[in-house]
């Protein structure tokens, strides 16, 4: 597969790890003035979500993800035990995940996923292993084709 130059194409959002996801909305919309974009639950990752906006269109805003854990075996729930409530992720927007994921492999970035799995809203998505990219978990997103952005 060819090199990519240009792998990124946004910054799609920010993942915060909270441990009630109903009172991280009431939080960031009564408090923080944050609109709710988005919720769902998703069973492969463990975790039952929120997305949170400005509403920007244009420039395209990015969002915040709130995570909550689905059970304790959830991802959520051991960094909230290790960690606490806070920042979990930052997720970059890909075109081609498959294109990025090779790219970033052949550069020595560990990939959590041999392949892509379902993220938010039906994205495809995988996860770069945090010791091989700063110390951030960081996810790569590919909207599904259909996506509003
Ligand atoms: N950010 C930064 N560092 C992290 C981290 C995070 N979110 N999670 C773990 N680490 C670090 C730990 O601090 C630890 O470092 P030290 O060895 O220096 O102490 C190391 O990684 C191992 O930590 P761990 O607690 O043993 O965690 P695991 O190895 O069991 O799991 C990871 C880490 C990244 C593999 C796991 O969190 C994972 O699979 N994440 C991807 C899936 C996910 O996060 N799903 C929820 C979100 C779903 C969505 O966004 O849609």
């Amino acid at each position: 597969m060819e090199n990519l130059t240009d792998l990124f194409v946004c910054i799609d959002h920010v993942g915060l790890a909270v441990p009630d996801l109903d009172e991280a909305i009431k939080f960031h919309t009564e408090v923080m003035g944050f609109r709710l974009l988005h919720r769902e639950s998703n069973l492969d990752q463990g975790v039952e979500e929120a997305m949170i906006g400005t509403g920007a269109q244009l420039p395209e805003s990015a969002q915040i993800q709130l995570l909550a854990p689905l059970n304790e075996d959830s991802t959520i729930a051991k960094f909230l035990d290790k960690k606490g409530p806070g920042m979990q992720q930052l997720c970059y927007r890909v075109a081609d995940l498959d294109a990025v994921s090779a790219t970033l492999r052949e550069r020595g970035v560990r990939l959590l996923y041999p392949e892509a799995r379902r993220g938010t809203g039906g994205a495809r998505i995988n996860f770069c292993h945090p010791k091989d990219v700063g110390g951030v978990l960081l996810e790569l997103t590919e909207p599904p084709v259909d996506a509003a952005h």
